[in-house]
């Protein structure tokens, strides 16, 4: 897989869908904490947590958040985005 962060925006909403790749996961306890970490986040709709492939997919409004927003949540709770 080459690229690190994709975006695709949907016609008639502000909603987005991101997949930021997540290192240093290495049990379920990772994926719960990083889940919880974006789904805290006002304007998150739904996020989920691949620990196999090392990535999280983020629905979200793209009128409030950015993917750095979401990016800096998964970094504070000790994690490395790309
Ligand atoms: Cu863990």
């Amino acid at each position: 897989m080459a690229s690190g962060t994709e975006i695709h925006s949907e016609e008639m909403t502000t909603m987005a869908t991101a997949t930021i790749m997540v290192k240093g996961m290495t049990c379920s306890g990772c994926v719960h904490a990083v889940t919880r970490a974006l789904q805290a986040i006002d304007g998150v709709q739904k996020a989920d947590v691949d620990l196999a492939g090392e990535r999280a997919t983020v629905t979200y409004d793209a009128n409030q958040i950015s993917v750095e927003t979401l990016k800096q949540a998964i970094e504070e709770v000790g994690y490395d985005t790309l």
